[in-house]
């Protein structure tokens, strides 16, 4: 099997990567950090391709694609995984830079990797989408404003997909974790402050990065007649927030 993993230089999609080479699988690597890339590559040897790619250029997906060498063309399962969240920030105080940047990745590179990658899988009458959504989409909570907006599309997209994709044999499942330790996912929101980083997950047993590569390899290798539509994780310490409620 071929697994194409986007944003495979760092937590899930690195973890990804080494829990489908451990299982025999290849996996083309993908992320715009190209030294973290190799790195990988030097630890997982000849089972894996890197290749330098971002998401939010269509051009270069395009170009990535048609690049690839012979062996490595037919793609079995594509893990949308690359995705970011900016910024903690009320909506009126939040920057719309970084609202794009995220609508871009997490919405638009997406779509673009799917919609380049969807036809082939079609005409094989096989293939596993599997697309990394958030409890985000589900939830809303206080800055959580245009990541979980962005989460909530990744959510519809993957259940319109499964509606337009019933009977072609190709599969697609939002895969949805909570909070999640063990990645650079809060050092980016928070743009580098790494104490306000590390306080998300002080005194928590979060999901690792693991958790998230075995069940992304489960989905992927469930028989061809099982399609996972969404599965939603949370530690154990996780739950949900009351309504708010301002009074007076
Ligand atoms: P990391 O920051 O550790 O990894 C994110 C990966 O995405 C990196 O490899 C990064 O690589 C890549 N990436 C970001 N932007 C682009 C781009 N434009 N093109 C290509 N690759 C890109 O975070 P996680 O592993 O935690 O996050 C992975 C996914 O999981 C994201 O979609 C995130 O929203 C989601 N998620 C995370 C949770 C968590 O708590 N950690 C919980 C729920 C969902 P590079 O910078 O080298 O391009
Ligand atoms: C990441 C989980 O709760 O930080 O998608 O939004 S959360």
């Amino acid at each position: 099997m071929i697994v194409f993993i986007t944003g495979a230089s760092a937590g899930f999609g690195a973890a990804m990567a080494r829990v489908f080479t451990a299982n025999g699988h290849k996996a083309i690597i993908a992320a715009r950090r190209v030294d973290r890339l190799q790195a990988l590559a030097a630890e997982l040897g000849d089972q894996v391709l890197p290749i330098a790619l971002d998401v939010t250029d269509k051009a270069a997906i395009r170009a990535a694609l048609d690049g690839l060498p012979a062996a490595w063309r037919q793609i079995d399962v594509l893990v949308n995984n690359a995705g970011l969240a900016l910024g903690v920030k009320p909506a009126h105080e939040s920057s719309l830079d970084d609202w794009e940047t995220m609508i871009d990745t997490n919405c638009k590179g997406l779509v673009t990797m799917t919609h380049a990658v969807l036809p082939a899988m079609v005409a094989r009458g096989a293939g596993t989408i599997i697309n990394i959504g958030s409890t985000a989409g589900a939830y809303p909570y206080p800055g959580g404003n245009v990541y979980g907006a962005t989460k909530a599309f990744v959510e519809q997209f993957t259940l319109n997909l499964r509606a337009d994709l019933v009977g072609t044999g190709v599969r697609a499942t939002n895969l949805a974790p909570g909070l999640c330790g063990g990645t650079e996912f809060s050092n980016v929101r928070m743009k580098g402050d790494d104490a306000a980083a590390a306080k998300v997950y002080e005194g928590t047993v979060p999901l690792a990065p693991q958790d998230i590569a075995n069940t992304a390899y489960w989905i992927a290798t469930l028989p061809p007649h099982m399609n996972v539509n969404q599965i939603e994780l949370m530690p154990t310490c996780q739950g949900f927030s009351p309504f708010t409620i301002k009074r007076g």
